[in-house]
């Protein structure tokens, strides 16, 4: 069922011999040392030897080519095979992220720069998108709490908004307009410091495919996909709630929250099962866990909520 990537057929290391030594890994404990993602490794690969995380779920990621040939990234278009086409066209060196708001440590980094500073991992997140349909997605990254952490957010800040770049020369959906630009999204500051919750340079161990969200996205495992906002420039604490991109647009369909949950179906569809990528439409559904299969980790946070109000 699992294919893996063709083009990850290196002459000196093969898909399954990769696997392998990750469940080597994952199973002796011990964490891999990451050599230095730029320092051009044997492999020719940017992240080589990621760092096996606890976090990461046991199921067979999808293949190279289902996770960069089915993706939804408006800037692009908004058919599934549109970022496919078109993100090539993203320049994404040099790109810095603005840290700024509500925060004693604002400042502007570059993706080297919290590459190097942050311990990249590898995650194996399955990601559930609004439309009922998951992956499962090997991505490299580091936790969003770490630097956050460093930014010494103040007692005001109660919420963390992001912004993705706006430059429609080469992200050709922008000269529609078809959703208000930037895209922006925003979680709870106790959302964003979750351990879960991951700023993500990589997946396969190679650096982000710019179809996905190069070269620096959100990956935020217990929510909808629309929550993990892709090409990041600015990331702002607030005080107040932020506004949404898919909230603004049509609030009655796309809470703020946004949490999976197969108990509040989306106004349009159900949103109890879900078509799993690559095995074909006509295949059977699975069954929507909910918090997407995270609930040990992410269920305190929404203690006497009530999570079909708070959608
Ligand atoms: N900037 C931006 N981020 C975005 C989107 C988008 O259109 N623009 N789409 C979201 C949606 S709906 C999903 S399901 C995921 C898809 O991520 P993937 O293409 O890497 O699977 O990206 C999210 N992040
Ligand atoms: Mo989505």
């Amino acid at each position: 069922m699992v294919k893996f990537n063709s083009e990850y057929t290196h002459a000196d290391v093969t898909p399954k011999s990769y696997w392998l030594n990750r469940r080597k890994l994952m199973m002796g404990g011990a964490g891999a040392v990451l050599a230095s993602p730029f320092a051009g490794s044997v492999l020719g690969k940017a992240f080589p030897s990621p760092i096996a995380s606890p976090y990461s779920t046991d199921q067979e990621p999808h293949s190279f080519e289902d996770i960069t040939t089915y993706n939804n990234f408006y800037e692009f278009g908004t058919r599934k095979g549109d970022p496919a086409k078109h993100a090539h066209n993203l320049t994404t060196e040099p790109w810095s992220v603005k840290i700024d708001g509500l925060c004693d440590n604002p400042g502007e980094y570059s993706v080297h720069e919290l590459i190097e500073k942050y311990s990249v991992e590898e995650r194996i997140y399955r990601l559930r998108c609004v439309e009922a349909w998951s992956m499962v997605v090997p991505w490299i990254g580091f936790e969003l709490g770490k630097l956050i952490e460093d930014s010494l957010p103040d007692s005001k800040a109660k919420f963390v908004a992001f912004e993705t770049l706006v430059r429609p020369e080469e992200m050709v959906g922008q000269r529609s307009g078809f959703l208000d630009w930037p895209y922006r999204e925003g979680l709870r500051l106790d959302e964003a410091m979750n351990p879960l919750t991951i700023l993500s340079v990589g997946l396969y161990g190679e650096l982000m495919p710019n179809q996905n969200g190069a070269p620096i996205r959100l990956v935020v495992p217990w929510k909808y996909g629309f929550k993990s906002i892709k090409s990041i420039v600015k990331i702002t604490f607030t005080e107040e709630m932020p506004p949404t991109t898919w909230n603004d647009q049509n609030s009655r369909e796309y809470g703020f929250y946004s949490n999976v949950n197969p108990n509040v179906s989306h106004p349009r569809w159900s949103q109890a099962a879900e078509r799993v990528i690559g095995t074909g439409l006509f295949a059977k559904k699975i069954p929507t866990l909910m918090f997407n299969g995270y609930e040990e980790h992410v269920a305190h946070l929404y203690e006497g909520m009530d999570l079909a109000e708070n959608y």
